[in-house]
């Protein structure tokens, strides 16, 4: 990631007021971890995210109905290795089973990104959430040399194969995305003259959320959108990751065997003039398993201007976002975190597409 995106943050330093915690010496859940009732909004589950094979056929249809209707999607058969998938894992364990004051070594300063410590959307809620986190931007050796001095070049040269891996995903799944919205290559100029995307930027967040004494009061990671055009996420077999869907509830994303998750995020939805969703979602935690997440944040290059694309705006569809860079949403996220995409928006569709409100 640019040092332009880490700049997005300098304005907006994060103090925690809490020291990081020891999980392993927690035995009851402290007052500062009780969340209340989590569970009054889920709902039995009737039909599930999306599962969807990338060598199907009809796959961008698929990709286009799950975006519209969810804002999410599993994937299969999305050519990345269970190796691959095994050694991304196996790194992110070894990092979370380090000692406390080893991992603190790399603590992520206050008015930075990478680096070890509570999520940064902690500082916006008076609880704490029951997980560790640790976010790579750019060039891991720096922190990775501090966690693990004799044999860290192991570990970030699976970082840097699963970076590239995914950032090519991210990639293909981008022109799927935006394809089942009639949105071509030329339709984008700073994925550049044949699409190839040669500027995006990516981080990597790995999570790790132990087992909880009380996990039905306890909040591994509160409920959030991504500021990503998309996010694609890996998660071990314990399952925790819940998304909301409107009129039904939180809704559970069930580990499945090589599967990955794909979030739309603000960015795309920004894109997309409000057609897909950036889906809210939430991690909760386990009783007796502990769980590990790693996603992949992708985005555009840092300082273009993102807005609705020209061919999905039009007299009954104007512009629903002002045009933004990722480096200045990600300063709107930090100020005013879940209000964020609302703080960009200039107009509310109404029922009737024909009369619009302008709300700034
Ligand atoms: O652990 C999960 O399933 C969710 C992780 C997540 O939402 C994030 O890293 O932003």
């Amino acid at each position: 990631m640019p040092s332009t995106l880490s700049d997005a943050f300098k304005g907006h330093p994060v103090h925690h007021h809490h020291k990081h915690p020891d999980f392993t010496s927690l035995q009851e859940l402290p007052d500062s971890y009780a969340w209340t009732q989590l569970d009054e909004n889920s709902t039995a589950v009737c039909e599930g995210v999306p599962v969807i094979d990338l060598h199907d056929p009809n796959a961008l249809q698929l990709i286009g109905h799950a975006c519209k209707t969810w804002g999410v999607f599993q994937i299969i058969n999305h050519g990345i290795s269970t190796s691959l998938l095994e050694k991304i894992e196996s790194t992110s364990r070894s990092l979370f089973s380090l000692p406390i004051q080893q991992k603190l070594k790399a603590s992520r300063p206050p008015d930075g990104v990478s680096g070890y410590g509570l999520a940064r959307i902690s500082s916006f809620f008076s609880k704490l959430m029951w997980s560790e986190g640790f976010t790579i931007a750019g060039s891991p050796l720096d922190h990775f040399c501090q966690l693990w001095p004799e044999n860290y070049s192991q570990y970030c040269d699976v970082i840097d194969e699963y970076e590239r891996e995914m950032k090519n995903l991210a990639g293909r799944l981008m022109w799927l995305m935006l394809g089942s919205l009639g949105i071509t290559k030329g339709d984008i100029k700073w994925a550049g003259p044949k699409g190839e995307l040669k500027d995006t930027c990516s981080a990597l967040q790995l999570n790790y959320y132990p087992a909880c004494p009380d996990p039905d009061r306890a909040m591994g990671l509160a409920a959030h959108t991504d500021s990503t055009l998309l996010t694609i996420l890996y998660q071990n077999t314990t399952s925790g990751l819940q998304v909301l869907k409107e009129g039904t509830g939180w809704v559970t994303v069930p580990p499945i065997s090589g599967g990955l998750v794909v979030n739309v995020g603000d960015l795309l939805h920004i894109i997309s003039n409000g057609a897909y969703p950036s889906v809210l979602h939430r991690a909760v935690v386990n009783r007796t398993k502990n769980r590990l997440s790693i996603a992949c944040l992708y985005g555009p290059p840092s300082n273009v201007q993102i807005s609705p694309l020209p061919k999905l705006v039009g007299p009954s569809h104007p512009p629903l976002y002002r045009p933004i860079t990722w480096s200045e949403y990600l300063g709107n996220k930090a100020k005013h975190f879940n209000k964020a995409l609302s703080s960009v928006r200039v107009c509310t569709p109404l029922n009737d597409l024909n009369s619009i409100v302008e709300v700034v």
